[in-house]
């Protein structure tokens, strides 16, 4: 049995600054690249690992051209939930976005609640996903991470967290493939979020893949030498797994444009501090900016009137940013 495993396409309508081609016309033609490597290889299952959109909104006549293009694929795309597709890194929301209409139209299925179980003329074969969640990579158990594989000959997971083969910026809350390794039953963990990828590791008779995301957005130079990439799994009586290289991706100094240095990357770590420290304070179900500042505000005993302007300017913020966003 054969499956494709790709991750982090942000399917948006217009272009992320650091580019210089029409990613929208770039993004089409590499989901058409992925469509017919399916058909010419005898992919029986396609997978994905997060991040399909860019945002949860995108516009309609966007989500339209891909809905059709993705309608193509022989079979649902087993995936799980990006932090892109949903509102406030809340999976409870997936029903209000572009992906909730995809699953409704069974042209994806969200591998959560509902693991699926493939049988080959001998092997079962058992596939479980996590979401991403806000403390998906905080939790010291690691439980999105781990998955039991019963009565199957082979079970593969998939996740979208922040993965790593080693210790990274410390800022950015992440998992180590080291602490994974004796407690998951996973034969295979595919994984997306982290956009450079780390290949395909193999330990302990365990194989951990990211191929990195299909499309290049920041430009950090390790993007702009990387190519876009997706794994191929090979599963009958042992496991074979390997990464190909997207041929329709052009090099990365001809699509990106190293000017806007850094930037993209100080707001990354800044974004997740802001987080970290948001949830250290305090459990919160639904990130609720309002509520936040409601919660913080009474237990520090914080005036009414900073309180209250508080409130003002984030809906300020949240109004110019929304008025920006229909260029999209
Ligand atoms: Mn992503």
């Amino acid at each position: 049995m054969k499956f494709l495993f790709f991750t982090d396409t942000h399917i948006r309508g217009n272009n992320p600054r650091s580019r210089k081609d029409i990613f929208v016309e770039t993004l089409y033609l590499k989901f058409q690249e992925i469509l017919d490597y399916i058909n010419n290889n005898g992919i029986d299952y396609v997978l994905f690992g997060g991040d399909l959109f860019d945002r949860p909104d995108i516009s309609l006549s966007v989500a339209q051209r891909f809905i059709e293009l993705l309608n193509n694929f022989p079979k649902p795309i087993y995936m799980v939930l990006g932090n892109h597709d949903i509102y406030g890194q809340n999976p409870t929301t997936v029903n209000r976005t572009i992906l909730g209409i995809l699953q409704t139209l069974g042209i994806i299925k969200v591998l959560d609640n509902e693991p699926v179980i493939l049988k080959t003329l001998n092997k079962t074969i058992k596939i479980t996903g996590s979401s991403y969640k806000y403390d998906i990579d905080i939790d010291k158990n690691k439980e999105k991470y781990i998955s039991k594989k019963e009565e199957v000959d082979y079970l593969i997971h998939i996740v979208h967290g922040m993965l790593m083969e080693k210790e990274f910026i410390k800022e950015v809350p992440h998992t180590l493939i080291d602490e994974l390794v004796f407690n998951t039953e996973a034969d295979i963990t595919l994984c997306g979020h982290y956009h450079n990828g780390f290949g395909i590791k193999k330990i302990d008779n365990k194989y951990f893949v990211n191929p990195g995301a299909l499309v290049r957005i920041n430009n950090s130079l390790s993007e702009i030498n990387r190519m876009p990439s997706f794994a191929v799994i090979d599963i009958d009586d042992n496991i074979n797994i390997y990464i190909e290289k997207l041929a329709s991706a052009l090099k990365g100094e001809d699509v990106i444009d190293r000017d806007i240095v850094k930037l993209e990357e100080q707001k990354e770590v800044t974004f997740n501090k802001i987080i970290q420290s948001v949830s250290s304070y305090g459990s919160y179900q639904f990130i609720s900016l309002e509520k936040i500042i409601e919660e913080i505000a009474t237990r520090e005993n914080i005036p009414e009137d900073v309180k209250k302007e508080a409130i003002i300017r984030l809906e300020r913020s949240q109004i110019s940013l929304s008025e920006k966003e229909v260029v999209d």
